[in-house]
């Protein structure tokens, strides 16, 4: 396939509600949307799922749409590939860079299923039809409302109900939560928002039957992560700490934690997430698929990549309505149930609504 063709669009889409975490809080998506375009004109969509700020990574909208244009963009364009696979030798040279990096190679990934006739799940090697999906809930002022927001969402069927906690709302909260619904699959995120100063704390949320406990400390700390999951029962799942291969080898060698979120775009994309779900499925650690509050582009690259057999766990794939009043693609993403059907038509399997996309539009580049 020739990469004929590659526009990028810089979009800010509004979130029904706003989004708290223990970093701060986000209604406005500024994102940047990638197509790929081969001879043909066929199209491979991706999404650099950035916000405006670095602060749950490094990147953020602004260094992103610079790493594309000024070096990324042109290291692929007008290049002949047989496989998605074949940029990750484009892209050594340049540091980290992940998100920016994983929109042109989930665009590509896209594209070359679309040229294969076949479905981006069925291309990954993915083979479910159908994948269970939780829910992230954000921090709320008020207990009552988060408490309404967990009944609603149990009604609607989701599989699992993810909090976020920080400092200061954690126990308390949690126990809350526990004492109006004893039964439900509950986990917690703290967004690295914790040191081993705190393992009083931690310690604490043993007593609740989580399933887990996601990133508690900061990002490159996979030693004090091991100290605290000796020290604690619930298991600790890892976000931020794991942008590589190599990260997801050394924490499962340290027992960091004991169970994966893989996110796409931290890891780089496609490629690296497929070498990432063996490494983990070889050695026995559990995986789901995180979230970044994405559009449904990136969205639906996220229940492809979950179709594979180790994404045991329920992801944070909710449906397009849950974030959008009207989302980008067509059909959007639906659960039923806390179930989402694999798509089956060719690519990412959903098509994309320009015309959606230009209501949405602050700038675009264009190379050919
Ligand atoms: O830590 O998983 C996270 C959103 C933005 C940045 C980081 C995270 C999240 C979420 C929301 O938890 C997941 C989603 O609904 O897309
Ligand atoms: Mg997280």
């Amino acid at each position: 396939m020739k990469l004929s063709e590659i526009n990028v669009y810089k979009v800010n889409m509004r979130m029904k509600t706003p989004f708290t975490t223990s970093f701060g809080t986000e209604q406005d998506r500024l994102f940047l949307l990638v197509e790929i375009k081969d001879e043909n004109g066929v199209s491979g969509w991706g999404e650099c799922v950035t916000s405006e700020m670095p602060l749950y990574i490094e990147e953020f909208t602004e260094s992103s749409w610079i790493m594309l244009n000024k070096f990324l963009i042109p290291l692929i364009l007008k290049k002949e590939i047989e496989h998605p696979d074949e940029l990750q030798k484009f892209f050594a040279p340049f540091k980290r860079n992940n998100l920016a990096k994983s929109a042109l190679d989930a665009a590509v990934w896209d594209l070359y299923a679309k040229l294969k006739g076949i479905s981006l799940a069925e291309a990954l090697g993915g083979t479910k039809s159908s994948i269970d999906v939780g829910i992230s809930l954000g921090i709320e002022e008020n207990i009552d409302d988060l408490l309404d927001n967990i009944q609603q969402k149990v009604d609607e069927g989701y599989k699992r109900i993810k909090v976020k906690i920080k400092p200061g709302k954690d126990v308390a909260v949690v126990k809350t939560i526990r004492d109006r619904f004893p039964d439900i699959p509950l986990m917690v995120d703290a967004n690295s928002a914790y040191t081993l100063d705190d393992i009083e704390t931690l310690k604490e949320l043993d007593q609740f039957n989580l399933m887990m406990i996601e990133q508690p400390l900061t990002a490159g700390d996979l030693i004090d992560h091991a100290k605290l999951q000796k020290e604690i029962k619930t298991s600790i799942c890892l976000d931020e700490s794991i942008h590589s291969y190599d990260d997801a080898r050394k924490a499962i060698e340290l027992c960091s934690g004991r169970i994966i979120n893989l996110k796409i775009a931290r890891v780089g994309g496609l490629t690296q997430s497929k070498r990432i779900h063996d490494l983990c499925e070889k050695a026995n650690i559990p995986m789901w698929c995180g979230g970044m509050l994405e559009s449904g582009v990136g969205r639906a690259h996220n229940i492809a990549i979950t179709s594979l057999t180790n994404f045991t766990l329920p992801g944070d794939t909710a449906s397009s309505s849950r974030y959008w009043d009207k989302d980008i693609i067509e059909p959007e993403v639906i659960a039923e149930n806390g179930v989402v059907q694999v798509p089956t038509a060719p690519g990412i399997g959903y098509g994309v609504n320009i015309e959606e996309i230009k209501k949405h539009l602050i700038e675009e580049k264009r190379y050919n």
